[in-house]
């Protein structure tokens, strides 16, 4: 799926801005007929959640209706148009002047719809009622019933199977955008290094078969390619060599730019361009290797999260979180709990960080009722995830999910059919499952990268980094005499008060999470098998409310919520830069 651009041959506009808003707690607004516009709304900013934006809303979850008008440019008339929308959770219905155009369940990734039936020149009213409601039958899940195999229902509020807050709303841009009628309706590039030369091959899917030319043209780094091809059909296939490539790295992230056009009578009809990366990777008995090198990773699972904002799009937060992530000396992360915004995945190529790129499924868990809904919404996600995100060279691998349930029988072969899916979609990247269950997760027998989530010394052991640091060491051998692949830490970490200060560390403390992440990284550089370290978490979050989270929050960041670093923040940099800072 390609994200909407601008050149001379195809347009895109963002409605982002102020809409009219509405919550619709009794569920009203369908029958008196709101999806042909309604009356008495208060402005709200899109994209952004809903829940801090008023007074009193926090909580709740929906139904709510948003609408906005809008006029199409000049010269739209000849072209297809489409809305796109980035991300909308949980549950979206559209229409536009009074036609249900559709809905798309799930948020944090993109859907479309082909509105050239429907849209006017003029004066065009879009409506859309979101809904956030946590249900069992949903992914991620909430309102479970108790259930002893399941430890987390009921000790939230929102009732959530995970523990950050279960933010509502247009989280990312909505787009309009024109192309035309015989368009380049997607691409698909697989990168390969042979000695010094990069091979680039492009799949070209197209909206209609008729008799044209294909143009591929790559450029950068001094080098220009090119290949021209009939293209009658609907898919067109290139292969494009690079000799003496510049391939791309989180040292060099090399980048060359690929135009694709589609062309009648030496005339080009559209364009498409797109960053490409050259590289390559694979798994190798216990490591994970780029370009045929050895990687470690070392960064963190984060967040999508900022007062006011929520989980909506913030630009200049994106910008902050990887200089911080550089400055720290980070080199990847973690899209827990679900894909990032496209802009952070186009930056994440752009600046060379690895992603471990992970669908919206947490807290899974398999009882009966409703298991084949939430498997069918995960293979949903799995399609959707790597039909946006497989052109980026920063991803390095696919997480299927984070911390399911794993306990019933039920859960291997439900991940089973979504690792054969994910495999089966994209055969080039490792796949894994992020995982608290240790050797007893059933799916490390298939998954190409062991994940371990790990909380000793906190969770257990209370205070007891000794005591925990023992059981961590022994227990990341066994896992790997189990299952001999490359592991990694996906979690571990400590709430921090900031400000609070303890000596000897004490739990809550800055010195107690600078010091077990001290002693954690000391044991996973110890073992060759251990291929990457993932402190949680990048940055303080807002959670629902429990007696674990003080004030809704997880202090579990080494800087907080609004980017300022904790003691660990400075050891961090010590370790994994080499650099004294002060404080550290
Ligand atoms: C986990 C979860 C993560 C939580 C974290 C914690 O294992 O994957 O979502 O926030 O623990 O802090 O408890």
């Amino acid at each position: 799926m390609l994200y909407p651009q601008s050149n001379p041959l195809r347009q895109s506009i963002d409605l982002s801005g102020f809409w009219d808003f509405r919550f619709d707690p009794e569920d009203a607004g369908l029958s008196a007929g709101w999806a042909n516009g309604f009356t008495g709304g208060y402005p709200i900013a899109v994209p952004a959640s809903w829940n801090d934006q008023f007074e009193d809303w926090r909580d709740y979850l929906g139904p709510a209706w948003y609408q906005t008008r809008f006029d199409l440019p000049w010269g739209w008339e000849e072209r297809r148009v489409y809305l796109r929308f980035g991300s909308v959770n949980y549950l979206a219905e559209i229409w536009l002047n009074g036609v249900r155009l559709g809905q798309h369940e799930g948020g944090h990734l993109p859907f479309e719809f082909d509105i050239t039936p429907h849209v006017k020149r003029e004066g065009n009213l879009l409506v859309v009622r979101v809904e956030g409601e946590l249900a069992p039958d949903r992914v991620p899940p909430g309102n479970v019933p108790p259930d002893p195999l399941d430890t987390f229902a009921g000790i939230n509020y929102p009732d959530t199977t995970f523990d950050f807050f279960p933010f509502c709303g247009i989280h990312r841009p909505v787009l309009l955008y024109a192309v035309p009628y015989d368009a380049i309706a997607d691409l698909t590039v697989v990168t390969e290094i042979v000695e010094n030369r990069g091979i680039v091959r492009v799949h070209l899917d197209r909206t209609t078969a008729d008799s044209a030319t294909a143009r591929f043209v790559l450029r950068g780094h001094g080098t220009e390619v090119m290949a021209e091809l009939p293209a009658a059909e609907e898919t067109v296939e290139a292969v494009l060599t690079v000799p003496g490539a510049a391939f791309w790295s989180p040292e060099e992230p090399n980048l060359y730019e690929l135009a694709v056009e589609l062309m009648r009578g030496g005339e080009a009809f559209d364009r498409y361009t797109l960053p490409v990366g050259i590289r390559t990777i694979a798994v190798e008995g216990d490591a994970l290797l780029l370009n045929g090198r050895p990687l470690m990773l070392k960064g963190f699972g984060r967040h999508e999260d900022f007062p006011i904002t929520g989980r909506g799009l913030v630009p200049a937060v994106i910008v902050k979180d990887y200089a911080l992530m550089k400055w720290i000396g980070a080199n990847s992360f973690r899209t827990s709990h679900y894909p990032y915004s496209e802009q952070m995945m186009d930056l994440a190529d752009r600046l060379g960080f690895l992603v471990i790129d992970e669908t919206p499924a947490v807290g899974l868990f398999f009882r009966e009722e409703g298991l084949e809904r939430r498997l069918e919404l995960c293979r949903q996600y799995v399609r959707e995830l790597i039909a946006r995100d497989k052109n980026h060279p920063s991803v390095i691998m696919w997480s299927l999910a984070n911390e399911p349930h794993s306990k019933r029988p039920a859960a291997k072969a439900f991940f089973r059919d979504l690792y054969d899916l994910a495999k089966s979609l994209d055969p080039t990247r490792p796949v894994t499952v992020v995982s608290m269950l240790g050797e007893t997760e059933e799916a490390f027998e298939f998954c190409d990268v062991v994940c371990l989530n790990r909380y000793y010394g906190w969770y257990t052991e209370c205070g007891q980094l000794d005591k925990g640091c023992r059981k961590l060491s022994e227990e990341l051998d066994a896992l790997h005499a189990k299952y001999p692949k490359p592991l990694i830490l996906t979690e571990f970490g400590a709430d921090t008060i900031p400000g609070c200060h303890a000596q000897p560390p004490e739990m809550f403390s800055e010195e107690y999470q600078a010091e077990m992440l001290t002693r954690y990284i000391e044991i996973l550089n110890s073992k060759p098998y251990v291929v990457g370290q993932h402190v949680w978490n990048m940055c303080d979050f807002k959670t629902g409310q429990s007696v674990r989270r003080m004030g809704g929050f997880n202090y579990k960041g080494v800087f907080t919520r609004d980017r300022r670093p904790k003691l660990a923040a400075h050891r961090l940099r010590e370790l994994w830069t080499g650099e004294g800072t002060k404080g550290g």
